[in-house]
């Protein structure tokens, strides 16, 4: 008889301002793409949970958006509750910085944490710099602002340095059965994944141009039986914008640009849930939706 290693399973929050890549790392933690990314601020607005089991041990992860250090309007104060929501009970924090930066913002997110927990220094982007070595001064340095768990210097793109982490969270994870089943990359919907997917094009389409305060609600989410197909989903979506101006440039030339999006999308979504998708979206304006808290809440903030 060979001994089985008992099962472990612990909480593994992600945390760090804007654009450092949380959601890059967790997808990449996970294999797959449960959170959306982009070079815009504010692209991560939900808790959103993702889950790699490895050997005897389950990683379940927390991304959050990233802190907002200029708060105002009803959307960021949820924005910070979910932060706060997701750190204040776990088993570990994944603090991410840019390899080679430590600004006022990180230092902000850092004053945040809850004594306590250990806090692993993720350098992440480190292929950003020309050299690896060019980062040990810096990281000797930031060493010093925090006792850290572990330091790790690494890059979110690279298959390598993912694989590694493993080995190192494992210690911290509790001795206890694991939450979810051994396949099992997220405890999100395909429904709520299809609302973040169009939002990601969105973003990704529409660059600096259109401000964050666009948002995706998911009118239908309507699974059909098809002879031709294994399965069908039938999605519609309407992306919210705050003015006029701002539903021209999501529609684009022609109509161009909100198609492209919808292409994107539900080629993703295809990829994703492996079943033809009919995606269908429209778009609304609803001035000063981020400032009224009814209606922050009713588009699924918490
Ligand atoms: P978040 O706001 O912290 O969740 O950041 P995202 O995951 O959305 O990433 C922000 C941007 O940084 C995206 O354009 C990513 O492709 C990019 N990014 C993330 N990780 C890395 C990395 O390790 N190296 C490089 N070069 N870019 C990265
Ligand atoms: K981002
Ligand atoms: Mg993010």
């Amino acid at each position: 008889m060979t001994d089985t290693p008992a099962q472990r399973c612990g909480l593994i929050a992600i945390v760090g301002k804007p654009n450092v890549g949380k959601s890059t790392l967790l997808n990449a933690l996970v294999g797959q793409k449960v959170s959306i990314t982009s070079r815009k601020a504010q692209t991560t607005r939900h808790r959103i949970t993702g889950i790699r089991t490895v050997g005897a041990s389950q990683f379940v992860f927390v991304d959050t958006p990233g802190f907002q250090t200029r708060h105002g309007t009803a959307l960021n104060r949820s924005l910070n509750k979910t932060v706060q929501g997701a750190v204040g009970d776990v088993d570990l924090v994944l603090f991410v910085v840019e390899a080679g930066k430590f600004t006022p913002g990180d230092a902000k997110v850092l004053a945040l944490l809850k004594p306590g927990i250990p806090v692993v220094l993720v350098a992440n982007k480190l292929d950003e710099l020309n050299r690896r070595a060019d980062a040990a001064p810096w990281l000797q340095e930031t060493a010093g602002k925090h006792e850290f768990a572990e330091i790790v210097p690494m890059s979110a793109k690279n298959r390598k340095d993912i694989e590694r982490l493993f080995p190192i969270f494992e210690k911290y994870l509790p001795e206890q059965p694991w939450w979810y089943g051994e396949d099992e990359l997220t405890d999100r919907s395909e429904k709520f994944l299809a609302g973040e997917t169009v939002r990601e094009k969105l973003f990704r389409l529409t660059g600096d141009e259109l401000p964050y305060t666009s948002t995706v609600v998911v009118d239908k989410f309507d699974e059909e039986p098809s002879p031709k197909h294994k399965r069908l989903v039938r999605i519609a979506a309407t992306i919210i914008v705050e003015r006029d101006s701002h539903k021209a440039m999501v529609i684009g030339d022609k109509g161009e640009r909100l198609k492209r999006i919808g292409t994107e999308a539900r080629t993703e979504l295809e990829k994703l849930m492996d079943c033809k998708v009919f995606l269908e979206l429209w778009v609304k304006v609803r001035s000063g939706w981020a400032d009224d808290e009814a209606r922050v809440r009713s588009f699924g903030y918490e």
